[in-house]
């Protein structure tokens, strides 16, 4: 694949790889196994630009477009799922929120300090109850003259304990109305506004995850983001985004496996010649290559078609369902082959299967991206 990149897209892949030599790789066994989000690590990346990808330059971001951001994610991805994943969370789903929905004020506050990694950026959709039925949701904000109160909770929200500020997806209207649904913004010391951490994830153990709890949490009217009732559709706008970001951390996920178990299918010999000579193996690499680059040129082609400004609800969900169910073949092939040592944590296959399986529920199930794929055939 990496013959079709731009110039600027080699540039940087290979910022990725260098940061990730120096930053990630040599703390990545620490930090699955003590489920530790690096904060500051994380923060650096804000100066190198990794996380206002999209956002333009006069609002502190680096100005680019989605083909540069799944560049980016797929190179992060090859390296640790975990980190990729918080990247993602940030840029498209906070940062994305903010960018496409929010005020110019509102633009103008937060924008320039999510870019820089100054402030770290969450997002809550998803409750205990309401995962895939989104629309379902439980936490309500009622009007009382210029402030709205909150109640209720999300989950599962991607490091919504470090999170400096977080968009909230809350009910403002009946349940089920579609257009009962309102943006908030919330920042963090805000007084009943506390978080959770969650433990013992499977995967993506380097990504902290919460549950963010509101008791008669007062936000003003100007942290609306648009107009009340609003909200689903902004947030499905916003997952149309996400889901391509998913999808090329996914690729990531798959390549990395990919490598290893080509590194140590040419090295490990068995019945007096190297593994890979098998037709066994060789063939199951045929598979997992072939799958790495269609699942690759579905992600780049939803995301050209997202610089172009078209809608690509179908798109990213075709990259999104696809690219993740290749990561999750692509790593278990890579135990497979590995066979004893792929099944420990001495080897990384282990790691991209755990990593790999997220990709399949974070941001809509593989289900869900079927429904949205049937829908849009059958419009
Ligand atoms: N872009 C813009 N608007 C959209 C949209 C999209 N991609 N998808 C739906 N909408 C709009 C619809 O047009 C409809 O608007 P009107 O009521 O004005 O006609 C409204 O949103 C409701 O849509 P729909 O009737 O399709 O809602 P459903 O409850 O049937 O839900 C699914 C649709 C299942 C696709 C949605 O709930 C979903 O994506 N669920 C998964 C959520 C998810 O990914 N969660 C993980 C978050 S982890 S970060």
């Amino acid at each position: 694949m990496t013959n079709y990149f731009t110039e600027q897209q080699q540039l940087l892949a290979q910022m990725v790889q260098d940061f990730a030599k120096q930053e990630i790789k040599p703390h990545l066994r620490h930090w699955d196994d003590q489920e530790i989000f690096p904060i500051e690590v994380f923060k650096k990346m804000g100066e190198l630009g990794l996380l206002g990808v999209f956002i333009p330059e006069n609002y502190g971001g680096s100005g680019f477009g989605y083909k540069e951001y799944a560049t980016i994610l797929m190179e992060l991805g090859k390296v640790c799922g975990g980190v990729g994943l918080s990247v993602a969370a940030h840029n498209s789903l906070c940062s994305g929120h903010i960018f496409y929905h929010g005020s110019e004020t509102q633009k103008q506050k937060y924008l320039p300090k999510l870019a820089s990694g100054e402030w770290i950026g969450a997002w809550g959709l998803t409750e205990a109850n309401t995962g895939s039925d989104a629309m379902r949701m439980k936490a309500t904000a009622v009007q009382d003259g210029d402030h709205w109160v909150i109640n209720g909770s999300k989950n599962w929200i991607t490091h919504g304990l470090s999170a400096d500020v977080a968009v909230v997806l809350i009910r403002t209207g009946d349940l089920l109305d579609s257009h009962g649904i309102t943006a908030f913004i919330i920042e963090k010391d805000t007084p009943g506004f506390s978080a959770v951490k969650i433990k013992d994830k499977l995967g993506v153990r380097a990504s902290e995850t919460a549950e963010l709890i509101f008791d008669n949490v007062r936000i003003p009217q100007q942290n609306v983001i648009g107009a009340v009732g609003e909200g689903f559709k902004q947030a499905m706008q916003v997952l149309d985004g996400g889901r391509i970001s998913i999808a090329s951390l996914s690729c990531g996920i798959a390549r990395g496996a990919f490598e290893a178990a080509v590194k140590y299918a040419k090295e490990r010999e068995q019945f007096g010649q190297p593994i890979a000579h098998f037709q066994a193996i060789g063939f199951k690499l045929a598979d997992m290559a072939t799958q790495i680059e269609a699942a690759e040129l579905l992600t780049f082609q939803a995301a050209a078609k997202k610089d172009n400004k078209v809608a690509v609800t179908k798109e990213s969900a075709f990259a999104k369902y696809y690219a993740s169910e290749v990561a999750v073949k692509c790593g278990n092939e890579a135990v497979q082959i590995m066979g004893g040592y792929g099944y420990t944590k001495e080897y990384p296959a282990e790691k991209y299967l755990r990593d790999a399986k997220l990709m399949t529920i974070g941001e809509g199930t593989s289900e869900i991206q079927k429904i949205v794929i049937s829908r849009e055939i059958l419009k």
